[in-house]
């Protein structure tokens, strides 16, 4: 997946006025614009459809499925014919809750991304467990797709280890969370920023300095 500026737009607004006008605001940086359910649970799944119509974007829906397998297989079949370009979906309910997502994705020829271990601080309790396993059977599984934190490097580091150069990994926790954008950019393909950039007073001069500092 190329991803204009390495980074990926997380547009957690709870109405679609909003959203577009911050869309609007940083459209000629980003070509690829994360939503979830704060956005689809206020506004409906459409927003994917209107989001790809109104910027000519990629679309990454943050559902971060995870279900048995049939349930799964449901969420990711109506995520793409909603439009979705990819879906999130957590790894740790194991290989044929995840294997269903990728069945989906191919019959629509879409992309799935895993979920290693989460950014925020209580991923500690349980996740970091469990991550590299997680990454372990993704690898297995063919998947070349990942989510890692940009709040802990020394995980992302691990888990780029285990993935391999050829896979692509997204990271989200910059800005707000903590992650820095550069020092992420030395193990992660792209950024994913939300509030650092949506609740800014000029969502597009925050925008340009995150890249600024990027390429410094
Ligand atoms: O581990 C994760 N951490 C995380 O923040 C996995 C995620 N998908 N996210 C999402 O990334 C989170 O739900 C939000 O949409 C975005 C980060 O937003 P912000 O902290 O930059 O506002």
């Amino acid at each position: 997946m190329q991803i204009k500026n390495n980074i990926i737009l997380a547009l957690d607004l709870t109405t679609l006025p909003e959203a577009l006008q911050v869309a609007d605001d940083v459209s000629e940086y980003i070509d690829t614009i994360k939503i979830g359910y704060p956005l689809v649970l206020a506004e409906g799944l459409e927003c994917i459809h209107i989001l790809k119509e109104e910027f000519n974007c990629k679309v990454i829906a943050d559902f971060k499925v995870a279900d048995i397998p049939k349930t799964n297989q449901k969420i990711t079949d109506l995520t793409f014919q909603a439009d979705a370009d990819a879906i999130i979906v957590h790894g740790f309910t194991g290989r044929d809750s995840v294997k269903a997502t990728l069945v989906s994705a191919e019959n629509y020829n879409r992309d799935v991304f895993l979920v290693t271990e989460m950014s925020h601080p209580g991923a500690e309790i349980f996740m970091r467990n469990v991550s590299e396993d997680i990454a372990l059977m993704g690898l297995d599984m063919g998947i070349s797709n990942y989510v890692a934190p940009s709040t802990k490097l020394d995980r992302l580091k691990r888990i780029r280890g285990i993935v391999g150069d050829d896979s692509f990994i997204i990271s989200p926790g910059v800005g707000v969370q903590g992650g820095d954008p550069a020092s992420t950019l030395n193990y992660a393909d792209a950024l994913i920023i939300g509030r650092s950039i949506y609740t800014a007073d000029n969502p597009k001069q925050a925008l340009q300095s995150i890249i600024y500092s990027i390429k410094q």
